[in-house]
Order: structure tokens, then sequence, then C-alpha cells
């Protein structure tokens, strides 16, 4: 299990004290979100900003693909690979060959499903992936408040996956942080936690280090 830093609620002025300060605090995974103002109404972080992130060695990266046309935005991260490249199954023509298509650069393929979908429109392509993102939030903006619907989605996901030979990693992004962990946890819990300005970019009344390792606790590893 990991807590897993949500670098669009970084200080962007200050990336690189940023990026030393999360690596000190025992960050090793970084989610960065690319936002296109039709998929969501918002714009966030283009391939070309994310580069030097990504390429950062000290960290595992996962790009999250809130927009349309995830095929075409895929293959401007295949010059700097991420670890992770995930899209939207409500943004996608055909997930099976943009899976096929990530896997063939050498880069782990995720699939991420909104608060609003069925768990079903995903099944077919669970078993084909390598991470699966069940948003707490609506995709689109930090700060939102924590969908309570996602939890019975998140026990169906965690009961399909058992019938799974090599089941991906499920990521939870929205929200997240001491009290919603909480709540996951009760039902069948997860293996990413992503956390941004509601677990750690969220003031100055305690460092990231004290943050990260009251995280840690509550997801259960230490270090
Ligand atoms: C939301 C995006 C997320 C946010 C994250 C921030 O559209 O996918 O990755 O960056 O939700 O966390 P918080 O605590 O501000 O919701
Ligand atoms: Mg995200």
């Amino acid at each position: 299990k990991k807590v897993v830093a949500s670098i669009m609620c970084a200080n962007a002025m200050k990336m690189q004290t940023e990026l030393n300060a999360l690596a000190e605090a025992g960050i090793d995974w970084l989610h960065c979100d690319v936002m296109d103002a039709v998929f969501v109404d918002n714009l966030a972080m283009a391939p070309y900003n994310l580069q030097p992130i990504v390429a950062d060695r000290r960290f595992t990266t996962d790009i999250h693909l809130a927009a349309c046309h995830p095929e075409t935005i895929a293959k401007l991260f295949f010059a700097t690979p991420p670890d992770y490249l995930t899209f939207h199954i409500e943004a996608c023509r055909d997930p099976a060959q943009l899976i096929e298509a990530i896997h063939s650069q050498g880069i782990k393929a995720g699939i991420a499903i909104s608060p609003a979908t069925d768990l079903d429109q995903l099944l077919p392509f669970v078993a084909k992936v390598d991470l699966v993102l069940v948003m707490t939030v609506p995709p689109g903006f930090s700060g939102q408040a924590f969908r309570n619907r996602v939890l019975p989605k998140l026990r169906a996901l965690q009961d399909y996956l058992k019938t799974l030979e090599v089941p991906p990693l499920v990521q939870v992004d929205g929200n997240i942080n001491l009290q919603t962990i909480k709540q996951i946890n009760a039902y069948g819990s997860a293996n990413l936690f992503v956390v941004g300005t509601s677990g750690l970019f969220n003031g100055e009344q305690w460092s990231y280090r004290e943050k990260v390792e009251a995280l840690k606790k509550v997801i259960g590893v230490s270090g």
C-alpha cells in the first residue's frame, strides 16, 4: 500500500523544492493529472510540464488522463514514459486497443471510473490493466467532497478482483484524508491512496513528514 501525492496540488512555483520535500517525507509515488477542459471543466498539466517530474527517478509516476481522445494524448507521453498511464472508461472508444498501445511502449496501463459510472462498464477490461482508478470525487477539481456512493462500488470491485489470478492495483483519488481512508478501509480498501489538498497540501501546521506518517499509519504501512 502507498500514499501517493497528487502533484497538481503542489506549489508549481517551487516544484523542485516540493519534490525534495515529498521525497524526504517518505513519498515515492506521484499522481499527475492531465485535464483538457472538455472531458472535465478544467485544464491541468500538459505533457511538456510533466516531463521533468516523470523523469525524476526517485518516484514512480502515474498519469491520470481526465481528457477526451486519450488515444491521442497518451502518445504525447511515449517519449518520456511514466510508469503508469491511466485513461477514463467514459472517454475511450476502444479501451482494449488503448491498453495494448500503452503496453506496447512498456508502460503499465490503468483505467479510471468516475463516481457516476457503473462498475459493469469497466469489468470487461479489469483483467487487462495494471491499475484501476476509482474516482471518489467527479474528476476535474481538487478540494471536492468525498462521494459515499463509491464505497459499494469499491467493495464490488474488490470482490471481482478475488476471481483474478493477477489482480490490478486499486487506486482511490479525491478527498482522500485520514477520515475518508477509514471509510474506504471499511469497504475493502485500496492499494494506492492519492492525497491532494485534503490530505497533504493543506497548510503549514504539520509538516509533510508528519502528515505522510499519519496517513501511512491509517493505511497500515510503516516507514
Ligand atoms: C481530481 C483529480 C485529483 C485531484 C485530487 C486532489 O479531478 O483527479 O487527482 O488532484 O482530488 O485531492 P483533493 O484532496 O484535493 O480532492
Ligand atoms: Mg487524479
